[in-house]
């Protein structure tokens, strides 16, 4: 079984003087730059310096990618901001692929776990060790079934050591600052430990390094969750040292997080949404029976939206990612009716009951949401099913029960003569859509747990597909 180390980083104060031309020093943050690059934007390590590289098309990909995991606004050039937040104390794990839980999924196939504190650190009384350890565990056993025992001797799930150097899993800490700390995924042996890197000065209060700040984050990884874009969270990467920790509190994103692995804590109320709260197995992408609220395309990948989550679909990999909508666009509803790009305004429209939103890339933009009655609805129309944009013809078209309605993103105009019946030009797709996208010039109109792969040229439905047949099950 593959190991994921987690380790949290903390910038020494020297970090913070950064020259930005001249010399050795330019050349000492440059070098710091593609480290950082490297180790947690997974940029191909390479004798060439990037800084000399000619074509410098990929490392501004890179800090695009980094601009945009961060919250950063996405300009693929180190201005202040993103070096500022490049010098934040953060965790080790590398940013990229970021799955809100580790691959696969490992998590505790039981409720009850131990812990054990296996030694102490010195900066702090034993007593308040123990209080941080046992706080930061009830962050996380007030949102799920699990339950922590303490134990004080023999193998528990969780070792929590504190010690410095090597210290016998081969990813030895490295003094003072920098790394603070690592944990281990759910599993057998090493697996769920915590360990805390004793060079640091650990204090109950944020004057030094907050130890229960830390061990939430860690226990956060010991129970499976990875890294979140939400910066809210308690699993984004970069450690929140303004935290006022008498109102800290999980972020609904880690909760979100935390409950598609475990489910809420037994006798939890249930949450009046209008579609079922996700527990664990009931988004399961090889389900059958699974359907969509909504399908759309963004930047080349294919987004699958259900409930409050989406699958992430690029089609050059065999995989797919699973997130939370929040965890991308915190301002964004979940149970979403239809979505769909505008590849010429590079825009995914994204709507719900008489609203919609637009994001570029994970970025929502300002100004919304805005009316759909806006786009020339009439006032009468509550709810769109399905929305697609045709960019060769450049109209979009909306599902609404039995009929549809052409909108000319020219113009930025209702069609006159609309709607019509579906089945006047879209003959076989059948009268109730869940969702449509477009890929390869065809339209995929997802109904229930079905599929129909449209020619729109042709004006027929040309395969009929399981609604998930593009997860690889
Ligand atoms: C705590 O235990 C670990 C693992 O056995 C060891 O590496 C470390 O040196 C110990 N630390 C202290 C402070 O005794
Ligand atoms: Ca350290
Ligand atoms: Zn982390
Ligand atoms: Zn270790």
């Amino acid at each position: 079984m593959k190991t994921f180390l987690i380790l949290l980083v903390l910038c020494t104060a020297t970090c913070f003087a950064y020259p930005l031309a001249g010399g050795a020093e330019n050349q000492n943050s440059m070098d710091f730059v593609q480290r950082y690059l490297e180790n947690y934007y997974n940029l191909a390590k390479d004798a060439e310096k990037f800084f000399r590289r000619k074509d410098n098309s990929l490392v501004v990909k890179k800090i695009q990618e980094m601009q945009r995991f961060l919250g950063l606004k996405v300009t693929g050039q180190l201005d202040s901001d993103t070096l500022e937040m490049m010098h934040k104390p953060r965790c080790g794990i590398p940013d990229v692929g970021h799955f809100r839980t580790f691959p696969g999924s490992p998590k505790w196939r039981k409720t009850h776990l131990t812990y054990r504190i296996v030694n102490y650190t010195l900066d702090l009384s034993r007593d308040a060790v123990d209080s941080a350890i046992e706080k930061a565990l009830r962050v996380w056993e007030e949102v799920t079934p699990l339950t922590f025992t303490r134990i004080k001797e023999g193998e528990a799930d969780i070792m929590i050591t504190f010690s410095v150097r090597e210290h016998g899993d081969m990813n030895p800490f490295d003094g003072p600052g920098e790394i603070l700390a690592h944990a281990f995924a759910p599993g057998p042996g090493i697996h769920g430990d915590a360990h805390f890197d004793d060079d640091e000065q650990w204090t109950e209060d944020t004057a030094g390094i907050n130890l229960f700040l830390v061990a939430a984050h860690e226990f956060g990884h010991s129970l499976g969750l990875h890294h979140s874009a939400n910066t809210e969270a308690l699993m984004y990467p970069l450690y929140n040292t303004f935290t006022d920790l008498t109102r800290f509190r999980l972020s609904q994103d880690d909760v979100e997080g935390i409950q598609s692995l475990y489910g809420p804590p037994p006798g939890a109320p249930v949450l009046p949404t209008e579609s079922a709260p996700p527990g664990p197995g009931t988004l399961d992408m090889c389900d059958p029976a699974l359907s969509f609220d909504a399908v759309t395309t963004l930047r080349g990948e294919i987004l699958f939206f259900k409930d409050r989550h989406f699958w992430r679909k690029q089609l050059s990999v065999p995989e797919t990612e699973f997130h939370s909508i929040s965890s991308f666009w915190p301002s964004l509803p979940s149970g979403i009716d239809a979505a769909y790009e505008v590849t010429s305004r590079d825009t995914v429209f994204i709507i719900k009951g008489k609203q919609f939103w637009a994001v570029r890339g994970n970025e929502a933009q300002a100004g919304y949401p805005k009316g759909i009655h806006t786009l020339g609805f009439p006032l009468t129309i509550s709810k769109i099913d399905a929305a697609i944009s045709d960019k060769e013809k450049k109209k979009t078209y909306f599902f609404t029960e039995n009929k549809y309605w052409s909108f000319d993103e020219k113009r930025w105009s209702m069609d006159p003569g609309f709607p019509k019946l579906i089945s006047e030009d879209f003959p076989g797709v059948g009268s109730k859509v869940d969702a449509v996208f477009e890929a390869f010039g065809f339209f995929y109109f997802f109904s229930g747990s079905s599929q129909m792969q449209f020619d729109p040229n042709a004006k027929k439905v040309t395969h009929i597909l399981e609604s998930n047949s593009w997860f690889n099950c």
